[in-house]
């Protein structure tokens, strides 16, 4: 997109963020807030934002992380208030706007609605909904709930422009940057920040420990997930012994370029790999990657407070953050070890493959992501992972950014959800839904039918991304 193009998108943007910060403005005073965000780093980066504002204005409020609530939650919710509050989604809400309207706003709850997952407009004197897709921008790649949270508040206090690293936080934790770039209003909010110092930018190795050993930091390393390295000790350590180190070694031990090209001598690609490990850092007090990396990981490993409080500073929960992403980390890697050795358990349809997944629900996203970026996976077309979860199914989807732009799986997840009585949503590359274990037949029928019609309708232009 052209620079001119891009201004005008995100004036129009900032825009509504301007009518939800005034909505905001008005509401605070008056009545309780409670704050519903999603636990991932987006969400968590978000609510830090708007946490972070409402303590300036002194003004109280509920934080609680949860995923999309569904329809019977969303009623329990509302049946559950004893006053009129001011209910405030972040990072989620956008998929379920007919349920909030039948739950809260028609109960006279005032509701905000800060998502940038694709959504169905909805209009309402007590509701102030922003989301990029109203306004034409792909919310899926272009801007993260943390970079939306990240205008509205930095428009009624000055002084929260310090924070907007967090909004680089939440977009890469969405995985917004693609091949080192942003695009769209992240590219523009990341080159205003890094214009006014407020976040800086060099070259360098992309993995996360950076203040740990250096064993660790490739043994776990599932962002990338390096084939033949990540996991395996034994080949970690010789790695560091061509470098002449032991593994007592730290980061900052090493020269980054040497170690990356001992690294690539020993992965199957080298030249994919250069690209996924070799890039743009933005760092201030901290490296931006790692931060998202340890907040997604927390949030994934159902510890988003611990993300959270890792954010805004808490310095005591850096061992507990940092455990947990090892530990989220070693699930990744036997998960991606489990698909490894069943490969042959994903069926294949013509617009789609799936495969039941033993690991937690709150994972499937992020190791479906993993294994189309490492390649595990084959990244032509949608891949689906199921997890049983109680009484009902967690459905994940991804749409790898090779796959060509033919497919939105949030829509169609949404869609078939729905028909067998669950809900789903998310990007164009990257969504969910829960549903009955039992209609699981219907609902994947429903899904493949989706998804020809939609790659029949859309030819094969663009590419697609992920959020
Ligand atoms: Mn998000």
């Amino acid at each position: 997109m052209r620079e001119k193009e891009l201004l005008s998108s995100l004036n129009k943007l900032e825009q509504t963020a301007a009518e939800t910060a005034d909505f905001l403005l008005e509401k605070i005073g008056k009545l309780e807030v409670e704050i519903f965000a999603h636990g991932d780093a987006d969400g968590v980066a978000s609510s830090l934002l708007l946490a972070t504002f409402l303590r300036l204005r002194d003004v109280p409020f509920r934080l609680t992380f949860t995923g999309p609530f569904g329809a019977k939650d969303m009623i329990r919710l509302a049946e559950s208030q004893e006053k009129k509050k001011l209910m405030v989604f972040l990072d989620q809400g956008g998929s379920e706007v007919d349920t909030i309207q039948r739950s809260l706003l028609e109960t006279g709850h005032q509701v905000v609605i800060i998502d940038h997952h694709q959504g169905q407009p909805l209009t309402h004197a007590s509701l102030s909904y922003l989301n990029p897709h109203l306004v034409g921008m792909d919310g899926g790649l272009e801007i993260s709930a943390a970079g939306l949270t990240y205008l509205v508040v930095e428009r009624l206090e000055r002084s929260m422009r310090r924070l907007g690293w967090l909004a680089v936080v939440g977009a890469l934790g969405d995985r917004q940057e693609i091949d080192g770039r942003f695009i769209g209003a992240n590219q523009l909010l990341v080159q205003r920040m890094l214009d006014e110092g407020l976040v800086k930018k060099k070259t360098g190795l992309r993995l996360t420990g950076r203040n740990g050993s250096l064993l660790n930091a490739l043994c776990y390393s599932v962002k990338p997930y390096l084939p033949g390295i990540s996991g395996n000790e034994e080949l970690c350590l010789s790695i560091l012994k061509q470098l002449g180190l032991d593994r007592s070694a730290t980061f900052h031990q090493v020269d980054e370029e040497k170690l990356l090209e001992a690294i690539l001598s020993r992965c199957p690609d080298p030249e994919k790999f250069r690209k996924m490990l070799w890039g743009p850092l933005y760092h201030n007090h901290r490296y931006l990657h790692e931060e998202a990396i340890i907040a997604q990981a927390c949030g994934m490993m159902e510890r988003p407070a611990v993300a959270f409080g890792r954010l805004a500073g808490d310095s005591s929960l850096e061992t507990l953050a940092w455990s947990t992403t090892l530990e989220y980390a070693k699930k990744i890697l036997s998960a991606l070890q489990w698909i490894s050795f069943h490969r042959d358990s994903l069926k294949n349809t013509p617009v789609m493959r799936y495969l039941h997944v033993p690991v937690e629900a709150s994972m499937a996203g992020e190791l479906l992501s993993v294994s189309l970026e490492s390649g595990i996976l084959p990244s032509e077309l949608p891949v689906i992972a199921l997890v049983d979860s109680g009484t009902q199914i967690k459905v994940s989807g991804r749409v790898s950014h090779t796959a060509q732009k033919r497919y939105n799986i949030g829509v169609a997840l949404s869609m078939s959800a729905r028909i067998v009585g669950g809900a789903g949503g998310g990007h164009e590359a990257a969504g969910a839904a829960y549903i009955p274990k039992n209609k699981l037949d219907i609902f994947l029928s429903k899904l493949e039918e989706f998804l020809s019609g939609q790659s029949e309708n859309r030819g094969e232009t663009g590419v697609a991304g992920e959020g």
